[in-house]
């Protein structure tokens, strides 16, 4: 599949060595190195994204404003075939190729809590790089991808629709889920609250989107597919769900999963060190409220597939999005009965700025 797409961009594939890479759900990624050179080439998936041209609008248009505004960014640009195009179409699908930064390391698991804070640093850096963007030039490559209420109708359309069996088989599931309702009627007063503003967002902020270099500082973000208008809980909310517990979404033993105070106050203050005077304070006031957000959508995405026969993430297993939607759920659990303790560290936070 690779001979035509490295040609492209006039490398052989005789010269490469190509290995998979990375532990995305969505895209296949593998690293190329050529001699000294090494990129990672992206499988774009279509089935997901719909319209791959216009990611790859997307990141010409934010490269550019970058490179005008904030020209010292390292913004990992996908390269330029020889043709000049952005992206590569083959009859295997939709490729991109981008340079490996040398002497950048990503990583799978947050270590330590100083990692929490300076990817944090990063997210919130980007989003306040980019505040002056037109964010109606943005493309919505993933149309309501964060959209909690839609996330919460397709979980009742899967109840309807489902497989009749495992419907049956979860009901205390479902029941559970559907306890934590009113994080979407807060999503839904977000929408219509003018204090909240959509600016440039990530989207999907786990660690492994973040570039460190050899010192453990964080350089920059990368996989940028989702990056859209959105609201400030979806990339703040995401570090909450990948970084607070010890353990990840596929962790089967629930008594694992726990809420770290230490990365809490890390994600907080490393978001804050970038975004405190972009955020209003109807905006500060719901920052407890993004870790809620964005696991209550996890979970409510996971148990979906699993009723609706794992059609989006697949399944390594039988019942794999099933162990995935308890162990969110349970993450779910833990920072709720934390939230008053929560709520305060956050203004001891803001305070100390
Ligand atoms: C998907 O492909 P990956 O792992 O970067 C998903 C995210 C989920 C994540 C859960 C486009 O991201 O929204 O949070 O899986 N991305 C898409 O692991 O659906
Ligand atoms: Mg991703």
């Amino acid at each position: 599949m690779f001979p035509s797409v490295l040609e492209a961009y006039g490398l052989s594939e005789d010269q490469c060595s190509i290995r998979p890479f990375g532990t995305g759900l969505i895209n296949h990624t593998w690293k190329v190195s050529y001699g000294a050179e090494a990129y990672i080439l992206q499988r774009i998936n279509d089935a997901v994204f719909h319209h791959p041209h216009l990611i790859a609008e997307n990141m010409d248009a934010l490269a550019f404003y970058l490179q005008t505004h904030h020209p010292e960014y390292l913004f990992v640009k996908p390269l330029s075939t020889k043709d000049g195009r952005n992206l590569v179409q083959t009859a295997e699908g939709y490729f991109r190729l981008v340079p490996f930064i040398a002497d950048s390391y990503t990583f799978d698991v947050v270590a330590a809590a100083e990692q929490a804070y300076q990817a944090a640093r990063q997210f919130g850096k980007f989003t306040r790089l980019l505040a002056g963007f037109p964010i109606g030039r943005l493309h919505l490559t993933l149309p309501d991808f964060h959209n909690l209420s839609l996330r919460y109708r397709q979980f009742e359309t899967a109840l309807q629709k489902g497989n009749p069996a495992r419907i049956a088989a979860t009901e205390s599931l479902i029941e559970a889920m559907r306890s934590f309702r009113d994080i979407v009627h807060t999503f839904e007063d977000i929408r219509n609250h003018s204090g909240f503003r959509l600016r440039v967002t990530h989207h999907d902020t786990k660690i492994s989107n973040v570039l460190f270099d050899g010192s453990g500082k964080g350089l920059c973000v990368i996989d940028l597919d989702t990056v859209m208008p959105g609201y400030f809980i979806s990339d703040l909310g995401d570090m909450m769900r990948t970084y607070l517990s010890p353990v990840s979404e596929e962790e089967k033993n629930m008594d694992l999963i726990l809420i770290r105070d230490e990365y809490f106050q890390a994600i907080v203050r490393g978001y804050l060190s970038e975004m405190k005077d972009e955020l209003s304070s109807a905006e500060m006031e719901h920052i407890v409220y993004s870790g809620k957000f964005m696991i209550y959508m996890q979970a409510l995405r996971f148990l979906t597939d699993h009723l609706n026969d794992d059609q989006y993430y697949g399944a390594r297993y039988e019942g794999h999005n099933h162990v995935r939607a308890v162990n969110q759920l349970t993450l779910l659990q833990r920072l709720t009965e934390k939230e008053p303790i929560l709520k305060r560290m956050v203004q001891e936070s803001i305070y100390s700025f």
